[in-house]
């Protein structure tokens, strides 16, 4: 270990996401009132992660994910809200860290998914249009979990994905678009979701990420930028699934991530000194996570959920024989 390597303030952690903004006794509360969808995934992972998730009433929580559902099958950021893929992915996400996804109406969900993809195989966010990487990922996630990627034309996703691949070995938003960490965490993970790693060059794309890492510890999300909290799981997932994650010095980001914790009330920001929330402090312990850190529960780097609920979606129980 590096010296004056502080350790994770694990309780402090955990009781700063119990209490994120407002000072309420209710997490439920707090989701509602504050965080909304995402904010709800974000949270309620890292309690799971820290092996906490049972301080939380999960049937407030189930039925209030599920009064965000719009009739459509999608799932807005809150109560009342338009429905969009982010949130749509959160709200799968969540109900599959409960093991809640039988709630489902799986079909209505997979069909609002699958009624995005345009015909050369990208994604809508939403009905207003906007395509992007993040969403491929998204459906591709979505239906994997679901059960349902054969509600889409999964080859002319992948096709998509490829024609946003950059001479550098990363992808971006669209075609032609900058490399940058977040949208090769999205390419990466659907191509691993799919099957379809063969069409990334791994060490092209792993020395890419790998120069990512600045002289603190930390990463960054493209050249010449700020490390930040965040890109310790863009960067880190990607390299995990293209098996170069031995090209960084895994020590020096450790410290670098438990530097920028508020050790007296919990919760992690972007970089040391500056203000903590609930997304750095999801990414922070998520890092952690991939890094093999002691004390958190390790973490599927293409589906963003801990390994163990991965598991539990995927292997099928037996079902017992009369
Ligand atoms: C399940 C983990 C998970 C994600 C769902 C929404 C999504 C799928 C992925 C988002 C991927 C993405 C684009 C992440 C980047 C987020 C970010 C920190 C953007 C900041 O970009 P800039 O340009 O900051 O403002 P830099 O760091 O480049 O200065
Ligand atoms: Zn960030």
């Amino acid at each position: 270990m590096l010296k004056e390597m502080g350790e994770l303030a694990a309780d402090q952690h955990v009781k700063y996401i119990l209490s994120v903004e407002k000072k309420k006794d209710s997490f439920e509360a707090v989701v509602m009132e504050h965080l909304r969808m995402n904010g709800a995934y974000w949270g309620l992972t890292t309690l799971d992660l820290l092996g906490k998730l049972d301080l939380v009433d999960v049937s407030e929580v189930v039925s209030w994910i599920m009064s965000c559902q719009h009739e459509s099958g999608g799932f807005g950021g809150n109560i009342g809200h338009d429905p969009h893929m982010l949130y749509t992915l959160s709200a799968v996400q969540v109900l599959a860290l409960f093991d809640k996804l039988d709630v489902l109406d799986i079909d209505l969900v997979s069909n609002y998914i699958a009624s995005l993809q345009n015909e050369d195989g990208s994604f809508n966010g939403d009905m207003w249009g906007e395509i992007d990487t993040r969403f491929s990922y998204i459906a591709i996630c979505c239906l994997s979990l679901l059960h349902r990627l054969d509600k889409i034309n999964v080859e002319k996703a992948v096709d998509y994905i490829v024609s946003c691949k950059n001479l550098d070995g990363g992808f971006g938003c669209t075609p032609g678009g900058e490399s940058h960490a977040g949208q090769i965490f999205c390419c990466v993970g659907a191509l691993a979701i799919t099957g379809s790693l063969h069409h990334i060059d791994r060490d092209l794309l792993g020395w890419w990420l790998c120069e990512r890492q600045v002289k603190s510890g930390g990463l960054n999300g493209r050249p010449e930028k700020l490390p930040d909290v965040c890109y310790s799981w863009w960067v880190l997932s990607s390299l995990i699934m293209i098996d170069r994650v031995h090209w960084i010095d895994k020590e020096r980001l450790v410290k670098f991530i438990l530097d920028c914790q508020d050790k007296e009330n919990g919760g992690i920001s972007d970089r040391p000194d500056d203000a903590v929330d609930v997304f750095h402090t999801y990414f922070g312990v998520a890092g952690l996570s991939l890094l093999e850190y002691p004390g958190v529960k390790a973490i599927d780097p293409a589906y963003a959920l801990p390994v163990n609920v991965v598991d539990r979606v995927f292997i099928v129980e037996p079902k017992l024989s009369v």
